[in-house]
């Protein structure tokens, strides 16, 4: 019967009947799953039989490429990205962008082969044993349907528990002989993604900002990504609210040259202290409360300060230290705030310094990183998303280009190296007419460089601007905080003899290496100006 129904791939001309394939097709369709991320093997072979003439497959060569390429295309596109994997090893390789996508709160309906169910009692080659426990604990939802009948309503559920608030990636193992069996279609449902803020504690946060002297709102990703940053822009003007940046975000959740703005959070308990001294509200919006990478001790907000927040994920608010925590969607939460009265009006704080200009090398010495992004700043005028991954080049990032806009930005909130690349070639893809400009360190390059070839294969307009010191940087500045001395280098932290130039051609993509800071500015013109991808290696200090 298998084989029968195979040979029946579009729905106009088969007989009454669909199969999995069919009813899954048609789902992903309907919620607008059209791009498939994927690397393909002998267990998901099936899914891709007939395949539709608008769906489009995007192929990456590792794993670990394909889910950033998908996290950077939900993200950008705000909706769930359908991603399929090879059976246990695929997975296995996936697993830092899925924990990535897990911590970015990134919509991902993530299918992955299995063995065909008759054989599955003897262990076949590329059997996945407890396949569902292997994506586990950074999945919101893992199953192996019991039956294949079972599978579409399995990854339209997957679909809804991906999308509801906080978002996140969701698990479906699906064995190969499914897909050609007989599956009934799927209803059409309406299943809501949000939830509405409780009106009575969002009412305690607005008397809160209302009868403060000096509020502090403290922005994080889930602003940007409810589609709230102008919401939060007015509400911030309203209570003239100084407006700091959230440890780690992976998104522009307030424009960084707006009059309000006061910089950026370090994800250290005592340094947050001390930036938010002289504040009596400190309101964190979309974000947790706070972030740290380091041990710390003492309070976790100024004396005397209140702490309050808005955020859509219960599990976050569950361990905020103190104060008031509010559960739900952030636009609709910071909507009900503005409903209220007008408050009375406040004196706008002061200003933030502007950074000095970074001076350009002497001759004969190396660019400095804030000389970089200085000129990168200047050349591309406000235009382009900007995509990092460079860790310890994210403090000068944050003072010398600027993200002005929602959408503007993206790195992980995770910490795990290997998404920005790939994660920049997602964003292009659901950004058509806009270039994007990915800034990534020559260590972090490394993960998936492999993303370069399906820049290149699908002709996306991606700067790759790499910023090349010939080292882990971030983890040499970081081993003083664990006791190194000046004379102790720090393992397995220097990178010599890699090119990128070369890396970049041999997937196809037109590359320079700038060394001398004279030459910059027109290789970063040019480069923004190509058609599709291009490389600039910039060897810097
Ligand atoms: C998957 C993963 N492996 C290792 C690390 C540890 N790590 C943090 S920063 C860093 C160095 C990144 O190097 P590079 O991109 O060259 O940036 P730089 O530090 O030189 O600015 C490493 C290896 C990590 N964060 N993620
Ligand atoms: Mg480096």
């Amino acid at each position: 019967m298998a084989s029968s129904l195979a040979q029946q791939g579009n729905l106009d001309d088969k007989a009454p009947g669909m199969t999995v394939r069919d009813v899954v097709i048609d789902f992903a369709r309907r919620v607008g799953m059209t791009s498939i991320f994927a690397n393909p093997g002998s267990t998901e072979l099936p899914m891709f039989r007939d395949f539709p003439a608008d769906f489009r497959y995007v192929l990456g060569l590792q794993e670990a490429v394909v889910v950033g390429m998908a996290d950077g295309y939900a993200q950008a596109t705000r909706r769930a990205a359908l991603v399929n994997l090879h059976s246990a090893a695929g997975v296995g390789n996936a697993m830092g962008n899925i924990f990535t996508a897990f911590r970015n709160r990134t919509p991902l309906v993530i299918t992955a082969g299995q063995q065909a169910r008759s054989i599955l009692p003897f262990d076949p080659f590329l059997s996945a044993s407890d396949a569902t426990e292997l994506p586990r604990p950074y999945v919101k939802w893992s199953i192996e349907p019991a039956r294949a009948q079972d599978v579409p309503l399995a990854i339209a559920r997957a679909w809804a528990i991906a999308m509801q608030e906080p978002r996140g990636p969701v698990f479906v193992s699906i064995p190969v002989d499914d897909w050609d069996q007989p599956a009934e279609p799927i209803a059409e449902r309406t299943v809501s993604h949000v939830t509405r803020p409780d009106p009575d504690a969002l009412a305690r946060i607005g008397a809160l900002l209302d009868q403060c002297e000096r509020p502090a709102f403290v922005v994080g990703g889930a602003v940007d990504r409810a589609g709230a940053v102008d919401d939060v822009v007015r509400l911030a003007e309203r209570h003239r609210a100084r407006v700091y940046v959230a440890p780690m975000t992976g998104r522009c959740s307030f424009p960084e040259t707006h009059r309000l703005f006061a910089g950026f959070l370090p994800a250290m308990r005592e340094r947050i202290v001390e930036l938010l001294a002289g504040h009596d509200v400190v309101f964190s919006l979309g974000a947790p409360a706070f972030a740290y990478h380091v041990e710390g001790s003492g309070p976790h907000v100024p004396a005397g300060a209140h702490l309050c927040q808005l955020i859509d994920d219960p599990t976050t608010a569950a361990w905020t230290p103190q104060g008031l925590a509010v559960v739900g969607n952030v636009r609709l939460g910071v909507r009900d705030l503005l409903e209220r009265p007008a408050p009375r009006e406040r004196a706008l704080p002061p200003p933030r310094p502007s950074p000095v200009r970074a001076s350009e090398p002497a001759p004969g010495e190396r660019m400095s990183v804030a000389f970089v992004l200085q000129t990168l700043s200047d050349v591309r005028r406000e235009q382009g998303i900007v995509v990092e991954e460079a860790p310890s080049s994210r403090p000068v990032m944050q003072a010398y280009l600027p993200i002005t806009r929602a959408g503007g930005f993206l790195t992980m909130d995770s910490g795990g190296l290997g998404f920005g690349m790939p994660a920049a070639v997602g964003v292009a893809l659901a950004s058509p007419g806009e270039r994007v400009i990915a800034v990534i360190g020559d260590g972090s390059s490394m993960y998936s460089v492999q993303a370069i070839w399906t820049a290149v294969r699908l002709q996306l307009p991606i700067t790759f601007v790499i910023l090349n010191n010939a080292r882990y940087a971030a983890l040499q500045d970081f081993a003083p905080v664990f006791g190194f001395g000046p004379e102790d280098p720090v393992q397995g932290t220097d990178l010599p003899g890699l090119d990128f130039v070369m890396l970049g051609a041999g997937m196809g993509c037109s590359g320079v290496r700038v060394g001398d800071a004279t030459l910059l500015r027109d290789a970063l013109q040019n480069s923004l100006s190509a058609n599709g991808p291009s490389l600039v290696e910039v060897v810097v200090a």
